[in-house]
Parts: C-alpha cells; structure tokens; sequence
C-alpha cells in the first residue's frame, strides 16, 4: 500500500532523516520518499495507515492529510 502524508514542521534533512528512519525501523522494507517544499512524505510499506500516522506523529510532526 501507498500513501501520501502532507505533514507538517518537515522542514530540512534532518526532519526528512527522523521521519524515514522513524518507519524503517518498523518496516525495514519500506520506501520513503519526502519532498520538502511540497510537505509530503510518500510511503510504500506492508504498514497500514494508522500505524504509519502514528509513527510519523510520534517521531514530532503534524499530519494535515493522508492521500
Ligand atoms: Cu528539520
């Protein structure tokens, strides 16, 4: 499954690091794409939505919407 999270406070490399490793680490198979300018952190995984969320909230950001 695919999703597109438009979060919020993504706002450099480091942002782009902590969130990507933050799902990784719960799904070393995943694909993550980020792209600053747009706030959108693009997610390829077994994991489903709400665990994803929970991941990219709990690693300190805001999420504003899930495509
Ligand atoms: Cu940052």
């Amino acid at each position: 499954m695919a999703f597109i999270f438009t979060v919020k406070g993504m706002n450099c490399g480091h942002c782009t690091q902590t969130i990507t490793k933050a799902i990784v680490g719960l799904d070393p198979q995943a694909k993550v794409e980020t792209d600053i300018p747009k706030q959108t952190v693009t997610v390829s995984s077994g994991l489903d939505r709400e665990k994803l969320s929970e991941t990219i909230i709990d690693a300190g950001y805001d999420i504003v919407a899930v495509a």
